[in-house]
Order: structure tokens, then sequence, then C-alpha cells
């Protein structure tokens, strides 16, 4: 069990002590990842440190509306420079942030903060704040910037809006508690936007995107038996709407809305002779033990696997061949 109060003196006290910083965000970020690491840059730079900031792919253009989002670089070659502190936000572990061989290269010499609210996190730092309670990292640095009375400003209270709007689907998931609420209404008042940010980060869907997402609506099935409800997407329908894989990201999340679904599952054929499949429930159900009998795994609610083959249907049946 972590000492949340000790953890953020310990973390305040190598801040202090350190110049030169870098902050990782994982690979495929989202919004708290983003969030988290402006806003601690943004704290960072007051206190007039050193702050080189990675993630490994690039970020979408939905996020350009983060003050300073242009100072977070794909360039490896960050990991060659010397630090005291490298803080990673939002990174159940290295390797899902993408950063584990490159993190072989940097000069020995640093202290590694781990700051995340995923309940798989092993606490791999030298120092982990980890609190699977908050809706997200945005939030765990909201209750670190009140322990250490930081003085906040509009662009740290939107970058950890924005944490806080993007994990909880804009305060519609099950993670949105009162501590959550209690913190984004602060921000609001520090001048944060949310009606901007969920415009921004998350009412962002293209035509072509929509209407790849209205094949896999107009196919929904239901098995009773199984208490699930279903739909797949081929590669013959990505070519069609002229959108890659990447467009079905959020189609699940959308389905919440459906009522009585115990379990919702889409299938989406890849490129490369392989099929994933993405998982998700609000009841009370373990789906990665439905995940493990295909190989794959991930989160109680949130899972997925990945099978050879590809998908056919006829006969009112979807088979996998
Ligand atoms: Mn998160």
């Amino acid at each position: 069990m972590q000492n949340h109060k000790t953890n953020s003196e310990n973390i305040k006290q190598e801040i202090d002590k350190a110049q030169n910083i870098l902050l990782i965000s994982h690979q495929k970020p989202d919004g708290d990842t983003i969030g988290s690491n402006l806003a601690l840059m943004a704290y960072l730079k007051k206190q007039n440190k050193n702050v080189s900031s990675f993630c490994l792919h690039k970020l979408q253009s939905s996020f350009d509306f983060l003050p300073n989002v242009h100072l977070i670089t794909d360039d490896h070659k960050v990991f060659t420079k010397q630090y005291d502190l490298v803080i990673s936000l939002d990174c159940a572990n290295l390797e899902y942030a993408g950063v584990n061989k490159l993190m072989t290269v940097l000069p020995l010499g640093y202290k590694l903060i781990n700051i995340d609210h995923h309940i798989t996190n092993p606490n791999y730092g030298d120092i982990n704040l980890v609190i699977p309670e908050s809706s997200s990292t945005a939030e765990v640095l909201y209750r670190l910037f009140k322990d250490w009375q930081v003085e906040w400003d509009s662009d740290i209270a939107t970058s950890i809006s924005c944490g806080m709007i993007t994990d909880t689907n804009g305060f519609t998931n099950a993670a949105t508690g009162y501590h959550c609420l209690y913190a984004a209404s602060e921000m609001v008042r520090q001048g944060a936007k949310p009606h901007d940010i969920i415009k921004n980060a998350l009412h962002n869907i293209d035509i072509d995107k929509l209407r790849i997402w209205g094949r896999a609506l107009e196919r929904l099935k239901e098995s009773k038996q199984h208490d699930i409800v279903y739909t797949w997407l081929s590669q013959a329908d990505f070519k069609e709407c002229d959108v890659d894989e990447n467009s079905t990201e959020g189609i699940i999340n959308f389905l919440h809305v459906l009522k009585d679904a115990k379990v919702i599952m889409i299938l989406t054929e890849m490129p490369n002779n392989l099929i994933k499949g993405s998982l998700r429930t609000e009841a009370n159900i373990d789906l990665t033990k439905l995940a493990k009998i295909f190989g794959g795994g991930g989160h109680k609610k949130a899972a997925g696997f990945s099978l050879p083959g590809r998908l056919v249907y006829d006969n009112n049946k979807l088979r996998i061949v």
C-alpha cells in the first residue's frame, strides 16, 4: 500500500534537487498521457528546470489546442542525454509505453518516477505514485499539485482537464467520481474551458470515419444465448470508406449507449491477415477470462485479442476462415 502523502513529498524533493528532467508519455497517446505531460511540463518550466518530453508516436492534430503541445517530441535523441529525473505519466509499464528499449540507451544516474492510475501498474519506478481509484493520471497530478500548493494557471488547468475529460469520456464512465468532478470544477475556476476541450479532444470525428462507424452500427447483431452484442469491419469496408483501421477507435466506447448489452465486441480485419477483437463491458464480468481463451488479455472491463484469419458473413452467420 502506497502512502500518497509521503510519495508526494518525495517526488517534490526529487524535483527540487533535479535540473534536467525527461517526461515520458505512452505510445498511441491519448488525452490523459498528453495532458498530464503538458501540465507537469508547465509546472517544471516555472521552476526553471530543463525539460525534455517524449512520446513514441506523433500526436493527432486533435491535441493541437493544448498549450505547448509542440514541445513533445518523437525524436529518439532525447534518450542520449543525461537526466537527473525521468518521469513517466500514464504508463502502466514501460513496454506498454513503447520506451523499454529506448530506456536502455539512457545514461545512468537518473531516478525514475512513475505517476499513473492503472491498477495493473507494477510500480516499476524508484518512486511510484499509482492511484487506481483516480479517473486519470491527470487527476493524480491534480492531487500532487494541491499537495505542493502549486500556483494554478489556465495552461495547467486546461492540460489537467483534458486528461480527466478524455479518460472519463466526457465525465460519463464509471471512473467519474467525487474527486474527479471536484478537481474538474476547480480547474474550470482556474481557466479551463470544458466545452472547448470536449469539442477538440472528443467531438472531432470526420465524415469518412463516421461512415465506417455507420457500417459497424448497421451490422450490429445480438446473441441472447451468450449475452453479447457484436459487429465487424472488413478490409473492404476500410477501402470503400477510404480510412484506415485506426478509424474504428471510439466505436466501442460509443456502443456503451446500448441498453442491456452485457458484452460488446467488435471484430476488425487487419491488413496482415489478422483479426483484432475488442471487448467491453459495464457489467460485473472479467473480460480478461474471455480474451485469454483467444490468447489475448487486457483489463476486466476492456480486453482484446488477435486471431489469424479472415471474416466471412453468409447465411446470417459470421465466420472466421
Ligand atoms: Mn489514463
